[in-house]
């Protein structure tokens, strides 16, 4: 397949035009979100959603993950990302797999309806992660596109995916959140750098490759700004898969913890890696392609 998104492979970096739709699909009066919302996602990248969630359905998820945490020996041991320096928890890869609760929240039709809307195609769960952000020890994600990585490091062909980021605590403007450049998903910025073998096991701690150069940011940054959608917990940011992003480290007691689910056109499924080494694992980057069906829509509540 030929490779319309190079990366890594060229000795400076460089910024190249998209070459995909960014909303796939043509706004109708049954959609999911209003034409406001949709010229959002198309324009600026991303879009903030609140009040999707029942306060109920926001304490059910938080008990969860706080269960998740409190007992990571019930999980993939593999699954379990800890912080570059010490042993608090960064992330817990593959939580859709790991909790029934989980999986009914990404198969829930008020996110993967907007999904399936915006990317116009069936979805598929490429990737979902709880990023814990602890207080005090959360360290940052440096600035980079998602599908720089998923493109050179999975193989994701296209640009035809989205992140939803569904807030678990307050995202303040001090504890972290995340930065996007509203905008720059429009711009492809390529990266310089041969990717090292099983990059995966540092880059979940502390990215180094696959990672924008300055000069290249400071300009994205001049131009395009920076934004950090802040709310209260089950609010759900979704971002479009080569929106720029990252977030600051946290030095604040309270944890800035949030649920991501990646959705990916089923028309997008992984192939070979781009930058031609091994495909990373599938509790990074989905291999076997499980549509989400509509009808997998039982509130949280419920028990299986
Ligand atoms: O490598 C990845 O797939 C992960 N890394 C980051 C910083 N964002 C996307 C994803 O969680
Ligand atoms: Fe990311």
């Amino acid at each position: 397949m030929q490779d319309l998104y190079p990366s890594r492979c060229a000795p400076t970096a460089e910024v190249r035009q998209r070459l995909d739709p960014v909303f796939h699909g043509v706004w109708n009066k049954d959609a999911p979100i209003s034409l406001e919302q949709a010229r959002q996602f198309d324009e600026q990248g991303y879009l903030v959603i609140e009040d999707l969630f029942s306060g109920d359905e926001i304490e059910q998820l938080q008990d969860e993950t706080h269960k998740l945490l409190s007992d990571p020996s019930a999980l993939d041991p593999y699954t379990i990302i800890t912080e570059p320096d010490g042993n608090e928890v960064r992330s817990i890869f593959r939580i859709h797999a790991q909790s029934r609760r989980i999986a009914r929240l990404v198969a829930d039709e008020r996110l993967a309806g907007i999904a399936r809307f915006l990317l116009a195609d069936d979805v598929y769960v490429h990737q979902s992660r709880l990023n814990y952000k602890p207080g005090f020890r959360g360290k940052e994600f440096y600035w980079h596109s998602d599908f720089e990585t998923w493109h050179v490091e999975d193989g994701m062909p296209r640009m035809r995916a989205l992140s939803m980021s569904v807030l678990l605590t307050p995202n303040t403007p001090n504890n972290g959140p995340l930065m996007l450049m509203p905008g720059s998903h429009r711009k492809y910025v390529t990266c310089v750098g041969e990717t090292p073998d099983n990059h995966y096991l540092t880059s979940l701690k502390k990215q180094e490759y696959g990672v924008p150069d300055e000069d290249i940011l400071a300009s994205l940054a001049r131009e395009h700004g920076i934004v950090a959608p802040l709310g209260e917990a089950g609010t759900v940011v979704i971002f479009d898969c080569n929106t720029m992003h990252g977030s600051n480290g946290n030095i604040t007691p309270l944890p800035r913890s949030n649920a991501f689910f990646v959705y990916n056109a089923v028309s997008n499924r992984l192939v070979e890696p781009f930058g031609g080494k091994e495909p990373r694992p599938t509790f990074i980057a989905t291999r076997e392609v499980e549509t989400l069906r509509a009808d997998e829509n039982l509130p949280m509540e419920a028990e299986i």
